[in-house]
């Protein structure tokens, strides 16, 4: 069991060993990604970056249903429930989390994982098969690391269950160059490119996650995550 989850959670990620102290003064927002109440979910260290990285980052909110999460959920929770949650060694990529990898669904739930899949991917592109599914505890987090390029192409997207988060991209040569993404539960948010292999990504631990200056509490949270392949 352990096996499979160490190999899994080393496979997809490099983790970034840096310190940094990132300055959320002065950020701005700009971009499609936005709340239903039409507020951003996707602000930065400047309105350059943010143009730059603009078609390279996308929240979608409410990209699925009540009833398509508690789907989702019900085919996932009796294989998670069986895994015990990790709360590990503290140079390792994510801690307190339980993991695992899903080929084949339900008609609903594959249902929905096409649709992801066309909003995210490129036609023709060729994708992981599996799907990467990660349940982090409420005091669980991931720290900042780049997905390994041995096994994950430019694209990389996530459903959020059962809680909102913020993900942070830092660049990994200019620390001061970073971008908050708010997840709302139920949501999808896509990487491309440079998003993807030149930033850092992490999802912030409950105590210090913030989005604009707002608390947003973290729960237990479970993403369901596709990749497309190396080219
Ligand atoms: O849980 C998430 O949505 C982020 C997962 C992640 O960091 C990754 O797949 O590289």
């Amino acid at each position: 069991m352990t096996l499979l989850v160490n190999a899994i959670k080393t496979k997809y990620y490099k983790v970034a060993f840096h310190t940094r102290s990132v300055r959320h003064l002065n950020s701005v927002a700009v971009g499609d990604s936005k709340s239903e109440g039409d507020a951003p979910l996707v602000i930065g260290s400047s309105r350059a970056l943010l143009q730059k990285l603009g078609t390279q980052v996308e929240v979608r909110p409410a990209f699925i249903t009540e009833e398509e999460e508690g789907a989702l959920l019900l085919e996932l929770e009796a294989g998670l429930k069986k895994k015990r949650y990790e709360f590990d060694h503290w140079d390792d990529a994510i801690h307190g989390f339980r993991e695992t990898e899903r080929l084949t669904w339900s008609e609903g739930c594959q249902a929905i994982l096409t649709r992801v899949r066309s909003v995210a991917f490129a036609s023709g592109s060729s994708l992981l098969g599996p799907v990467h599914v990660l349940d982090l505890d409420k005091s669980g987090y991931i720290k900042p690391h780049i997905d390994s390029v041995k096994f994950c192409g430019s694209t990389i997207s996530g459903l959020s269950l059962l809680s909102d988060s913020v993900m942070r991209l830092v660049k990994e040569d200019s620390q001061n160059e970073w971008l908050d993404l708010l997840l709302p539960r139920r949501s999808l948010y896509i990487l491309r490119d440079q998003a993807r292999y030149d930033f850092t990504h992490e999802i912030l631990k409950d105590e210090v996650s913030t989005f604009n200056g707002h608390r947003v509490p973290r729960q237990r949270r479970i993403s369901v995550i596709c990749r497309s392949l190396p080219s």
